[in-house]
């Protein structure tokens, strides 16, 4: 294999190293060859050589697609990058639910939803209903959850009143839709709504969605965040931590 310079990490596409990239975008124009010609300047525009348009059709009236080929001289120092992740152990269904009723002794309460305009149920779905996902089974299967799924287009203070209400230990935020970081904004919202209400200390707060890292959850000031692929025991196991964490004093919240 060759050797890879770690300082000057390159997209790899036929030979290490050579920078290779796929890119596809819409332009609002019928497909044609000044279309093409077009896509072609773009991304040479944007510091991509041998730019080479892979696929263009048309995708709707008025609108062509391109897949292209390019390639960039632009690397990144991969050592320098930081990115929080969540390093829990691995920890299956029973052995979780075991230490729950052992450690925190009660089950631990949660309230779910989506927020705002977003009408996407199945992430939240995935991690909360007794099915689960990638067979993996869902919170509401344990013992040592007490879930509340409120659904999609839960107006924040709805969300917030309901986990008072239930006496939650944690509030589990669903964010699919990011047209114009619309889910940034949501995840925003509920923050200032918790501040407002004196609360912003009072419940673990977890968000997951296709758009959201662990390292934008912690930026906005949440516990937590899980993106796609995660599996309802990730999240079991960080919210089982999390409670013996807050049990021992270890946490501000
Ligand atoms: C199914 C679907 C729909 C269904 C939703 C049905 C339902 N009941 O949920 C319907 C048809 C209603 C729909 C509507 C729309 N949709 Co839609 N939809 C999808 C689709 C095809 C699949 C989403 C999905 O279910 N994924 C499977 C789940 C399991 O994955 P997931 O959501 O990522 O969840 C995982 C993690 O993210 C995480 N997670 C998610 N939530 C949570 C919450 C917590 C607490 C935790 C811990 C973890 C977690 O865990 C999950 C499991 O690993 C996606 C495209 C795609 N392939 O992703 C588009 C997509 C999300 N939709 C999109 C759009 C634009 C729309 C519409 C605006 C379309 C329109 N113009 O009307 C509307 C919006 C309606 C609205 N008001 O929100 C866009 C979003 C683009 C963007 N950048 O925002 C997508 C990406 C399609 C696309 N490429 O354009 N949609």
């Amino acid at each position: 294999m060759a050797e890879i310079n770690l300082h000057q990490l390159l997209p790899y596409g036929d030979t290490t190293q050579d920078g290779a990239v796929q890119l596809s975008f819409t332009l609002p124009v019928e497909p044609s060859a000044k279309a093409r010609e077009a896509a072609t300047q773009l991304v040479r525009s944007w510091g991509f050589f041998d730019v080479k348009i892979a696929h263009m059709s048309s995708i709707g009236v008025g609108y062509a697609f391109f897949v292209v080929m390019a390639r960039t001289e632009k690397s990144i120092d991969y050592p320098k990058v930081e990115a929080p992740q969540l390093d829990l152990q691995k920890r299956d269904y029973k052995e979780i639910d075991k230490k729950i009723l052992q450690e925190v002794k009660r089950p631990i309460r949660l309230v779910g939803a989506t927020t705002g305009f977003d009408a996407h149920t199945v992430g939240l779905d995935a991690i909360l209903n007794m099915k689960g996902f990638d067979g993996d089974i869902g919170l509401e299967r344990y013992k040592g959850f007490k879930v509340v799924n409120m659904g999609s287009q839960v107006p924040t203070e709805e969300l917030i009143d309901r986990a008072v209400k239930e006496n939650a230990d944690a509030i589990l935020l669903s964010k699919v839709v990011s047209q114009k970081d619309i889910h940034i904004h949501d995840m925003r919202d509920l923050i200032a709504q918790l501040k407002k209400r004196g609360l912003e200390n009072r419940f673990v707060l977890v968000v997951g969605g296709p758009r959201v890292t662990h390292k934008l959850a912690l930026e906005l000031g949440y516990d937590a965040g899980f993106t796609i692929g995660s599996r309802p025991s990730d999240v079991a196991n960080f919210l089982y931590e999390k409670m013996v964490e807050k049990k021992n004093g270890k946490t501000k919240k």
